[in-house]
């Protein structure tokens, strides 16, 4: 009787330890919710757009909306974006988000994450590819309109008379730079008096915009005109026209891109002239793509943003305060 006592109780002693070994896994009363896990590689922090972009995207890629963002900065370079897309595959994301920095060379690490099934969405520039499968959607602007805008503006303000233009592009191969230097080709072609006395990269930044100006000042180089890819390239060739004792707006024409608010208040003080709107505002833009995706729903391959143009008529602090950035 001993014997049969003892398997009962240590059968009950067995039972009692499983039961107190699986308390300390059971599931929380809270279980922690699914959030959706995003890996963005941006292109930089080189610009005010570019941080605003930047901030777009944190906004409404947030845990409170449902996703875990996971943010690298580029610095400007492709080949760090390629590093932090692996690192998204490895790291098993729901959803690559790329703002890429040029166009080409992007085949290989998208058909890596294409092999690993993570649904790559393209936003602000393009991308040249031949397989279209190797991304599920692109959002952005139309910079080629951009450009063919602020060239309608200078044929509105300059006519015929003649112009000496100084032209800062932006990251060279970037689709901003190839559609707004597209648009202004298409102007020199169509005005054989506009003169372009000056073409080179600024990298969209405030440093080697008034780098560039400031040579071009030392050369004494004569210009009229400068058309400047975007703001933070123009302030810094304000900044070197002021250096220099000259005053924009009057003995130099600014032209912009991208009406960031603090270039539409330069547009104010009559320092600018023209600015084409790029919007960087594209987070609530990924975030409903996602949550289509996420229901089974197939959101247009490509998708362009309505984007306006500002000049100093019309244009008041109320405006500019309601744009968001
Ligand atoms: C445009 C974006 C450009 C902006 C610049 O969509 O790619 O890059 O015009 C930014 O300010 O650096």
């Amino acid at each position: 009787m001993n014997r049969q006592w003892a398997l009962v109780l240590l059968m009950l002693a067995c039972l009692l330890l499983t039961a107190c070994s699986s308390v300390g896994n059971a599931p929380s009363t809270a279980e922690e919710p699914h959030l959706i896990v995003v890996g963005f590689s941006q292109v930089g922090a080189e610009s005010d757009w570019r941080n605003a972009n930047t901030r777009s995207m944190q906004t409404a890629l947030s845990a409170d909306n449902g996703f875990r963002l996971i943010l690298d900065d580029a610095q400007q370079k492709q080949e760090k974006q390629i590093t932090a897309i692996r690192n998204f595959i490895n790291q098993g994301v729901d959803y690559i988000v790329l703002a890429p920095t040029t166009e080409r060379g992007w085949e290989t690490v998208l058909s890596e994450a294409k092999a690993a099934g993570i649904p790559v969405i393209i936003v602000d520039r393009m991308i040249e590819i031949k397989d279209s499968d190797l991304f599920t959607c692109w959002i952005g602007s139309d910079f080629r309109k951009e450009g063919a805008a602020a060239v309608a503006w200078m044929e509105q303000r300059f006519q015929d008379q003649p112009l000496r233009i100084v032209h800062l592009q932006g990251n060279i191969g970037s689709t901003a730079q190839i559609g707004r230097t597209d648009s202004l080709d298409a102007g020199l072609m169509a005005h054989p008096q506009w003169q372009l006395v000056f073409r080179g990269s600024g990298d969209f930044t405030q440093a080697k915009g008034q780098e560039l100006v400031e040579a071009l000042i030392r050369e004494n180089t004569a210009f009229d005109l400068i058309f400047s890819e975007n703001d933070n390239m123009a302030y810094g060739a304000i900044d070197a026209l002021k250096k220099a004792g000259l005053t924009p707006g009057e003995d130099v024409t600014i032209l912009s891109f991208d009406a960031s608010s603090t270039a539409l208040h330069m547009i104010l003080d009559g320092e600018i002239s023209f600015d084409a709107e790029c919007n960087p505002l594209h987070g609530p833009r990924v975030r409903a793509i996602i949550e289509q995706l996420e229901a089974g729903r197939t959101p247009p391959k490509y998708t362009f943003v309505e984007e306006a143009v500002f000049e100093r008529e019309g244009l008041t602090e109320a405006i500019i305060e309601a744009r968001g950035y």
